[in-house]
């Protein structure tokens, strides 16, 4: 029988597909957590193993007919195994549906409900997973290094444990290291956490775990964002260090979406318990497929380069954005992100972030360190570098991206005072815009995506 494709069967659902192609062949990606997965991703992802339900491990599955799915979780765990240098006492989970759901499997794996639970301040580049509350109209205190949160409970972090939150130091926008001792040992949390979004800076993870020794606490050492450039050698990896490691797979590591966890063994009998039956059902096989093809890639001298790649050009966006006066938090990035402090160009992330995809340039608002706005429309924008580098740009085409960038604030700048649908409007109307939309589309021509 032919395979009917999609645009024959579906083609309302068809048309809105190709829609999204278009939009990101012509447009830059500068979002730090997204990427292009290959086609052999793509093919791995798009095949039967999505018909298969496999609840629990290999060899230990509920229903029959997991043979093939054995041989795929055991390849595919194998294959995390070489790619993060796992040591031999240590353990692999690939079933976590995304970085969120493996972040709440270490949670319910080794806490009791109600323990203490310390990670970075969220509006400093936190993670929600790592648990957000707050209280309304409270004004922060900038020099106040430590969150205990407020009465809205945001997540299900907040709502099951008891979060602090520590944040980076006022002048260097790093992590202070003796801060986050202070604060572990006064609160005495059972899992200390590293990691989140915005933190462009490496960490330092043998202090974080005698930090957490210390005290006697789990140490869970998120790396979703910089995943691939730990697999590539090309940041520092907290394996082997750490109590537990979690990751996404499609940031810096150009899979397809999903998670991995990486434990200790005995953590690790905690938290398969917590994933399958704890939290989920069947695991979603053929992304775990996906994966496996995706880390086959990551393992390769190619992949070594491009993570080498992401990180120049992550410094010379910085670095040309810096000479047109936009302030880099942190003075830099050792990563794949950067975030920048509009304060004191008055065009703030919400209005930047829209007026940049207007151009054919698309990043998003974020919180800074320090931050006085609110997250619906806060003073910073956070971009990177794991699309562009995929696409086959380097450093000159940062420089590009970053004279576009400073283009896009000096046109709209005169309008920063508008309410937001009138800012929206005038950029809209913008020949000038327009104009720099054009010249990303003939830049973006040259580098499709395509791999
Ligand atoms: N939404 C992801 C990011 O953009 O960083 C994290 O979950």
């Amino acid at each position: 029988m032919e395979k009917p494709d999609l645009q024959q069967e579906d083609p309302e659902l068809y048309a809105i597909l190709k829609k999204e192609e278009t939009k990101q062949q012509e447009k830059i990606t500068l979002i730090p957590s997204e990427n292009f997965a290959s086609k052999a991703i793509q093919e791995a992802v798009g095949s039967v193993f999505m018909n298969k339900y496999s609840e629990g491990y290999p060899g230990k599955r509920y229903y029959e007919g997991n043979y093939f799915i054995d041989e795929l979780e055991t390849l595919t765990i194998e294959r995390v195994k070489q790619a993060f240098h796992l040591p031999n006492d240590w353990a692999v989970n690939v079933q976590a549906l995304s970085g969120s759901a493996a972040n709440l499997a270490v949670y319910l794996g080794l806490l009791e409900p109600g323990d203490t639970v310390m990670g970075m301040y969220l509006p400093d580049g936190g993670h929600l997973s790592h648990g957000w509350s707050y209280e309304p109209e409270e004004i922060q205190d900038p020099n106040n290094l430590v969150y205990t949160g407020g009465s809205r409970k945001v997540n299900i972090t907040s709502r099951f444990w008891h979060v602090v939150q520590y944040k980076t130091n006022p002048n260097t926008q790093q992590f202070d290291y003796a801060e986050i001792e202070k604060i572990a040992q006064k609160h005495k949390p059972k899992l200390l956490i590293t990691g989140g979004t915005a933190y462009p800076r490496e960490i330092d993870y043998q202090k974080m775990s005698a930090i957490a020794k210390g005290v006697g606490a789990y140490y869970l050492a998120d790396i979703a964002h910089e995943a691939g450039l730990v697999a590539a050698g090309v940041n520092q990896s907290p394996v082997g260090i750490a109590d537990v490691v979690t990751l996404t797979t499609h940031k810096t590591l150009r899979c397809n979406r999903g998670a991995i966890i990486l434990s200790k063994k005995e953590c690790m009998k905690k938290i398969d318990r917590a994933i399958f039956p704890g939290l989920q059902g069947g695991p979603h096989n053929h992304s775990i497929a996906g994966i496996a093809v995706g880390l086959r890639e990551a393992m390769t001298p190619a992949f070594r380069t491009y993570a080498e790649q992401i990180v120049q050009n992550a410094r010379a966006l910085a670095a040309a954005l810096f000479t047109y006066d936009f302030h880099i938090i942190s003075g830099g990035t050792d990563k794949h992100l950067v975030l920048i402090d509009l304060t004191n160009k008055q065009v703030f992330g919400k209005k930047y972030a829209r007026a940049l995809d207007y151009a054919g340039i698309i990043a998003n608002m974020n919180t800074m360190p320090q931050e006085t706005r609110s997250p619906a429309d806060p003073s910073a924008l956070r971009i990177g570098t794991p699309s562009v580098t995929t696409r086959g740009m380097k450093e000159k085409e940062m420089t590009t991206i970053a004279e576009w960038m400073n283009r896009v604030m000096d046109i709209t700048q005169p309008w920063n005072a508008l309410d937001f649908e009138s800012f929206e409007t005038h950029v809209r109307q913008s020949e000038k815009i327009q104009k720099i939309a054009e010249e990303v589309k003939t830049l973006c021509k040259i580098y499709p995506f395509d791999i």
